[in-house]
């Protein structure tokens, strides 16, 4: 399974197009992609030929799922990847040169400061769980409504209608995108029940195939099997497509190293505990057997 993302990346540092993107580094890309895995038996989409910091796309999952946006929670855990975005913003707008290690243990001792700076804006965990809705008065003015919890509803709708195809957890939310530091890129999960297993479909518009990826694969896995645990359903299939899917040109050094590599070992994910909601998990909950990665392979995020 792993050499299928192997084959994605040499294809596309082989034959993707050169394109400009947004962070002005630079791009190979080929635009429409897909990956499958069969999740029977605890496998998990886990690389080998890099290691791969699933704690850590565990804490950003389970932070996703309070709902939460600002990346205090995450600094506080050691979590360092959403730390670069709120940084950039505060350079911009104060003008202060901070640096990135300095602004990052600022979020973590100052709460107030934490509370202005920290703050991705209505991104995933928000959308997910608490979806702004309004209500139109009688005078034609409108006020907020009740947010709509998708996870929740999800649950829902896979525990008393099955057979729906409608059992979605959508992030892109037009009207609130250009108030997000960076607009959703694992943007719709559908899931689908079939034979007494939860499949599961993630459409993500726009990959970092050597960085994000292997967290993406990783997270969407992690959630499917967290939904099939609540709702009595074994894992079934994770059937990843992806829009914009390009390798960063700043990446070639990751991408010869992992290339040069072969998978070992097939991890799987064992959940030691089945606690009473799909918002009650925690870190401790979760346990990989069989992970003998190859050694981590360093490169910068572009922002
Ligand atoms: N922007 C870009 N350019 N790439 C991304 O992968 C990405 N994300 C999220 C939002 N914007 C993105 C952020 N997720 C790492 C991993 C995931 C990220 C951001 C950064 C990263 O640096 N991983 C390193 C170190 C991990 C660690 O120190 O724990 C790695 O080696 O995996 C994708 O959704």
């Amino acid at each position: 399974p792993e050499q299928q993302y192997l084959d994605l990346m040499r294809h596309i540092w082989d034959h993707g197009s050169e394109r400009v993107d947004r962070t002005g580094i630079g791009t190979r890309s080929v635009f429409g992609a897909t990956l499958r895995f069969d999740l029977a038996d605890g496998a998990m989409p886990l690389l080998t030929t890099k290691r791969v910091y699933w704690k850590t796309a565990t804490r950003e999952m389970l932070w996703f799922l309070t709902g939460e946006t600002n990346i205090r929670p995450l600094v506080l855990q050691g979590v360092k990847i959403w730390n670069e975005w709120p940084h950039a913003r505060y350079v911009e707008e104060t003008g202060d040169e901070l640096a990135l290690d300095d602004f990052v243990q600022r979020i973590a001792d100052d709460e107030a400061f934490a509370k202005q700076w920290g703050d991705l804006g209505p991104v995933y965990g928000k959308q997910w769980v608490d979806w702004p809705t309004y209500r139109y008065r009688k005078d034609g003015l409108f006020e907020q409504g009740e947010g709509i919890n998708q996870v929740a509803q999800v649950v829902d709708s896979l525990r008393n209608n099955p057979g729906s195809r409608r059992h979605i957890i959508e992030g892109w939310n037009v009207a609130e995108v250009d108030r997000m530091a960076l607009p959703p890129c694992h943007k719709t999960y559908q899931f689908h029940v079939a034979d007494g297993r939860l499949n599961c479909a993630l459409y993500q518009r726009s990959c970092d195939v050597a960085l994000g990826l292997p967290f993406n694969l990783w997270s969407a896995a992690l959630l499917q099997r967290m939904l099939a645990q609540q709702t009595d359903l074994e894992p079934g299939e994770l059937v990843w497509m992806g829009g914009d899917t390009h390798l960063y040109l700043n990446h070639e050094h990751l991408i010869t190293q992992q290339l040069s590599r072969e998978p070992q070992g097939s991890p799987t994910l064992e959940i030691l505990r089945r606690p009473d909601s799909i918002f009650g998990y925690r870190i401790e909950d979760f346990v990989v057997h069989n992970y003998t990665p190859q050694a981590p392979i360093k490169a910068p995020v572009a922002v």
